[in-house]
């Protein structure tokens, strides 16, 4: 297949680039370098640095045979997207080109209204060019699990079937966000599904949790294949934090009383997952949605495992917990479905001492250039 990764830069996208290509097919990867630049400008770079795309497809077409064409500028711009479409010729279109952080979004009002702008203008554009270019092409989103929120009630793959005053219907499971990020993915799985029912695309919405890891397969043991690790409060996920902060010494940042549950990957999984859903198409005005994680934790849970991992090769690591700086629930009911990818293959790479150790081994080796100043949360919900 011919594939076009949107956010090919990306903690994901680049990974994804790879692991697809390694596959057979084809790939283009655009990017706007939003992430290098918003950690430029906010002063939180990665633990390690990372190639630019040319390089990258550059090193990865010595280390595999294998070409990835780059495209470096912004999906919302309609003009450019457009001719990138009808240069590629896709079969499939991966979309992760969105501002991904929850703290991002909260910053403040000039934050607030880019990731608005950015995630929902980017989403039009690429129903647009698809029903423009070809309304064949299978539209692979990047949703979030954070877009259910925590109701008191199991959570559905996409859609629940309701029974209200004697009638019945299949309607989209209920949202509530927790951070203006989250709202801006709920937003996007409407409009999308909207453009189903409307233009007849077919599109499928991966509704990820927060994904852990670093390495992926296709890296192998090429430095010049990495992807980021950020470990700040704005960019970082919580167990990559936690084994940053393990490893530097700095108790674990637990926001609250840590019952926060959540349903967490392995970046390997996304890869299988993703790959999954661009191998096996939705049907053209199809909605398809997976819940895409493989087991849950509460975030006392991560904590607890990290510091045992860590004792296990020497490092002494301390939990604190720290005032939440979230409004989120922090003990509550959590049951996600979670079949469908399970159903389509995947083989889960689950969260074990060992794969924790494999990444406090790599993060060992970059200890002195942690910054201590970016690990404590300083963005406030309220
Ligand atoms: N948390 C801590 N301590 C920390 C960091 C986070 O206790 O130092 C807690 C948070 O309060 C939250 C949980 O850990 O309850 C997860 O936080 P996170 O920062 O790892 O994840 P989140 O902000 O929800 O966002 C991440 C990705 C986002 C993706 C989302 C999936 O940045 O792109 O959509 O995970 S989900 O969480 O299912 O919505």
């Amino acid at each position: 297949m011919r594939v076009i990764i949107l956010g090919g830069d990306g903690f994901l996208g680049w990974p994804t680039a790879m692991a697809l290509s390694q596959r057979g097919h084809e790939v283009m990867i655009i990017d706007n370098y939003f992430r290098r630049t918003a950690c430029i400008r906010q002063d939180i770079p990665p633990l390690f640095q990372t190639q630019n795309m040319h390089q990258r497809a550059k090193a990865w077409h010595e280390r595999s045979g294998r070409q990835i064409k780059v495209c470096e500028g912004d999906i919302c711009d309609y003009g450019f997207l457009k001719g990138c479409f009808e240069a590629f010729a896709p079969d499939s279109v991966v979309h992760y080109a969105e501002q991904p952080s929850a703290p991002y979004s909260m910053l403040g009002q000039k934050e607030a209204l880019f990731t608005l702008q950015n995630n929902l203008s980017g989403t039009l554009n690429l129903a647009y060019v698809v029903r423009e270019t070809n309304p064949d092409i299978h539209i692979v989103k990047l949703g979030t699990m954070g877009e259910y929120g925590t109701p008191n009630i199991d959570i559905e793959e996409g859609f629940i079937d309701i029974e209200h005053k004697g009638r019945k219907d299949r309607l989209l499971f209920p949202r509530q966000a927790g951070s203006l990020y989250h709202t801006t993915k709920i937003q996007d799985t409407d409009l999308l599904y909207f453009y189903v029912r409307v233009w007849g695309l077919r599109v499928t919405d991966l509704m990820q949790g927060p994904v852990y890891g670093l390495f992926t397969d296709e890296m192998g043991d090429d430095a010049r294949l990495t992807t980021f690790l950020n470990y700040d409060e704005i960019f970082g996920t919580v167990l990559n934090r936690f084994l940053v902060q393990a490893v530097a010494g700095i108790p674990m940042t637990v926001y609250g009383q840590g019952g926060q549950k959540r349903g967490y990957l392995n970046i390997k999984d996304t890869m299988q997952c993703v790959t999954l859903a661009v191998e096996t198409p939705a049907a053209r005005g199809e909605m398809r949605v997976f819940n895409q994680f493989t087991e849950t934790f509460a975030v006392n849970d991560l904590a607890n495992m990290v510091r045992d991992a860590a004792a296990a090769v020497g490092i002494k690591a301390e939990i604190a917990h720290v005032p939440n700086p979230r409004v989120e629930k922090e003990e509550h009911y959590y049951n996600p479905a979670h079949r469908g990818l399970r159903e389509l293959g995947l083989q889960p790479n689950l969260l074990t001492q060992d794969v924790l150790a494999r990444i406090l081994e790599q993060i060992v080796n970059y200890k002195s250039d942690i910054r201590h100043d970016i690990i404590m949360p300083k963005t406030t919900w309220k």
